[in-house]
């Protein structure tokens, strides 16, 4: 962890009736997977939410009408930021897995692809940000490559119960064109890089450095509202919006 404090953007990822037998005590409730991101002006780009298979989650009732999906640790912080019905004290409804998550169906702000899945991540870190991860393979090198294993690897599926029609629709949607990288940087930066899968830490470190830089500084917006403007003035345009229309929160640790 850094010194510094890092905003996140919590985004509601809303899971989509019927929900499964070990939800049955949160029927009537808005259940949300809340993703913690940096990125939000990449949420049209959306394909899946990512969980971590032996991560422990806990249904969290944030007020009256919402339930937040996330780690206990992240369930503490928000209660000490005026997220949790009974302030500084999380209430957790239902305790889960990630296992539990996988394959629920949701619906994500801003995404063009209007129902997305859960599905597992291995190198999701329980220290940091929710436990939940939004995806963006057009834009994020974990997220390109996490689903590039997905995809290659039938065995892989196999093993986690994921369901061909979870991947094989999501295609990799342009969002952002960096002159350097195309309008795929995340494929472009990894591809160079040679990187084979979602364990190569250092490879994808420098892949995330190299796109989340020039992403800011020279990126331009190729859809939504902001169309043709820097991802500069877009992030903080969009994450605005998503906060004062309550599909998203703001959230630091
Ligand atoms: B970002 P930082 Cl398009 N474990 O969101 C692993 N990764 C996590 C996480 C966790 N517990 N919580 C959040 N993240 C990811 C979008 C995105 C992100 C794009 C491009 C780059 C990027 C879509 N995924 O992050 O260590 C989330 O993925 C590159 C760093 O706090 C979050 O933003 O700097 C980012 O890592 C937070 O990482």
């Amino acid at each position: 962890e850094g010194v510094q404090p890092q905003d996140y953007t919590l985004i509601k990822m809303e899971v989509l009736p019927p929900f499964p037998p070990k939800f049955a005590t949160l029927e009537g409730r808005k259940v949300y997977l809340a993703a913690a991101t940096l990125r939000p002006e990449t949420m049209y780009g959306q394909t899946n939410a990512w969980v971590l298979p032996e991560g422990k989650y806990g249904a969290f009732e944030i007020n009256e009408n919402d339930v937040f999906i996330i780690t206990e640790r992240a369930a503490l912080n928000l209660a000490y930021q005026n997220f949790s019905r009974i302030p500084k004290k999380p209430t957790c409804l239902v305790e889960l897995t990630g296992y539990d998550l996988i394959g629920l169906p949701l619906k994500s702000p801003l995404s063009f692809n209007e129902v997305i899945y859960a599905l597992p991540m291995l190198t999701i870190l329980t220290d940091k940000g929710t436990g939940i991860v939004t995806s963006v393979p057009s834009d994020a090198p974990d997220d390109y490559m996490a689903m590039h294993d997905l995809k290659a690897k039938p065995a892989f599926r196999t093993k986690f119960g994921v369901k061909d029609e979870w991947i094989l629709p999501f295609e990799i949607i342009p969002i952002i064109n960096i002159p350097e990288f195309g309008d795929k940087p995340a494929e472009k930066v990894c591809t160079d890089l040679k990187i084979k899968s979602q364990n190569e830490k250092e490879k994808l470190a420098e892949a995330k450095r190299l796109t989340y830089l020039k992403g800011f500084t020279e990126g331009t917006m190729l859809v939504g509202e902001y169309v043709g403007r820097k991802v500069q003035e877009a992030k903080p345009l969009i994450r605005s919006k998503l906060i004062e229309t309550g599909e998203a929160v703001l959230y630091s640790e």
